[in-house]
């Protein structure tokens, strides 16, 4: 049984004598058999659970371990093959309380791929956002729509839903890296389309520019190219890239010290990854953001609604997710899910670097979006 889903039971209710609920009589006892017959749910026995006072997650907080996760990914990286079938060897968090389910929350994908020496991902397309992180290494191209975009540390590169993309590792090492997908959303909404594409990609499409075409077209800061479109429902820029991130993070903290507004809060900085079009959200379902807090700083403790997946870029520091707390370092992964509050604390002598993703572009759109920042 899938159980994210509902499981496939009948309608099954119980006379009890509960608070707010009805005197269990035999009257009841008959009323409620007839609703169970007639496929009939009264909503005065399940609205604590239907409508509670704010979001209560069945996810959990938890963490993964970079050095297990890259492990674990090398070994499949000697045993398991890539090509047509699976797609990916790409091996997903499964939140602990999500029933085995490869979802690290209840609407987003987090997982670990892996590519050998000379490997190629085949060409796909389907309806589902994506992006990579890569948290180390270098030497994978990926192809999308055509045009080869390097991928190395730090670099983050979105890739909307319905783009056609392959992968190969042009190097001599293996790599590793992140996806974040909206696959658990659109499976849950069952609003997934997917197709296969060319088994072989084109010598042209790989080969290993510097810079892909996308950044060449739109990647300039505050300039639109004329030839092309502006809104369209995803970000054209395959690949925003480190030294930008890294140059942005640490001008608002300097600033911060010149004494001028640069952060969000004291000693706590952070970007979103955004559409150079139309200022909104690289992805339709999917925000991504790197968060830099500085050496023996802390962030404020915040909540919102939807949920979140975050990776360790760089540094050590402690991180508390609703009453759990972990020392994170290089690569650890963590999941906040909705209404839970979050805060993190750099007590090393660096800067401790977050990337973050989450789906709260589906609920802002939705209007149900929420934050709520915790009384220190
Ligand atoms: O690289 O195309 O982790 O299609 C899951 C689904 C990666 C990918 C994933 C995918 C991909
Ligand atoms: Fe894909």
């Amino acid at each position: 049984m899938n159980p994210i889903d509902l499981p496939p039971s009948p309608v099954r209710l119980q006379a009890t004598s509960a608070p707010n609920q009805p005197e269990p009589t035999a009257a009841l006892e008959e009323l409620y058999r007839g609703f169970e017959q007639e496929l009939l749910v009264p909503l005065w026995t399940e609205i604590g659970g239907l409508m509670p006072p704010h979001p209560r997650s069945k996810a959990e907080a938890h963490l993964w371990r970079w050095d297990r996760l890259k492990q674990l990914a090398s070994e499949a990286g000697h045993i398991v093959p890539v090509g047509r079938g699976g797609e990916r060897r790409a091996i997903a968090l499964a939140n602990p309380a999500l029933g085995g389910r490869p979802y690290a929350t209840p609407t987003l994908w987090a997982a670990i791929q892996y590519l050998m020496p000379g490997e190629h991902a085949p060409e796909h397309r389907h309806t589902q956002h994506a992006f990579r992180f890569i948290v180390e290494g270098e030497g994978v191209w990926t192809v999308v729509g055509g045009d080869p975009v390097r991928m190395s540390r730090g670099d983050f590169l979105p890739q909307a839903g319905w783009n056609w993309h392959a992968h190969h590792n042009a190097a001599t090492e293996p790599m590793a890296w992140i996806d974040g997908l909206d696959i658990p959303f659109s499976y849950y909404t069952e609003s997934q389309f997917f197709e296969h594409g060319r088994d072989e990609i084109t010598a042209a499409e790989q080969t290993t520019p510097d810079r892909s075409r996308s950044e060449r077209l739109w990647g300039h800061p505050g300039l639109r190219p004329l030839s092309q479109p502006a809104d369209t429902p995803g970000t054209p820029l395959l690949a925003y890239r480190w030294e930008d991130t890294d140059r942005a993070l640490s001008d608002q903290l300097a600033l911060e010290e010149e004494g001028h507004v640069g952060v969000i809060s004291p000693g706590h900085a952070a970007v979103r990854f955004t559409h150079p079009g139309t200022g909104r959200d690289v992805l339709p379902t999917i925000r991504c953001e790197m968060h830099r807090v500085r050496a023996g700083s802390t962030t404020r403790s915040w909540r919102e609604v939807g949920s979140s997946v975050y990776q360790i870029f760089e540094g050590t520091g402690k991180v508390s997710v609703g009453s759990k707390e972990w020392r994170v370092q290089r690569g650890d992964m963590l999941v906040v899910p909705s209404w839970v509050s979050f805060q993190a604390r750099c007590d090393d002598d660096a800067a401790l670097d977050l990337f973050r993703f989450s789906d709260a572009p589906i609920f802002e759109a939705l209007h149900q979006h929420r934050v709520q920042i915790d009384a220190e």
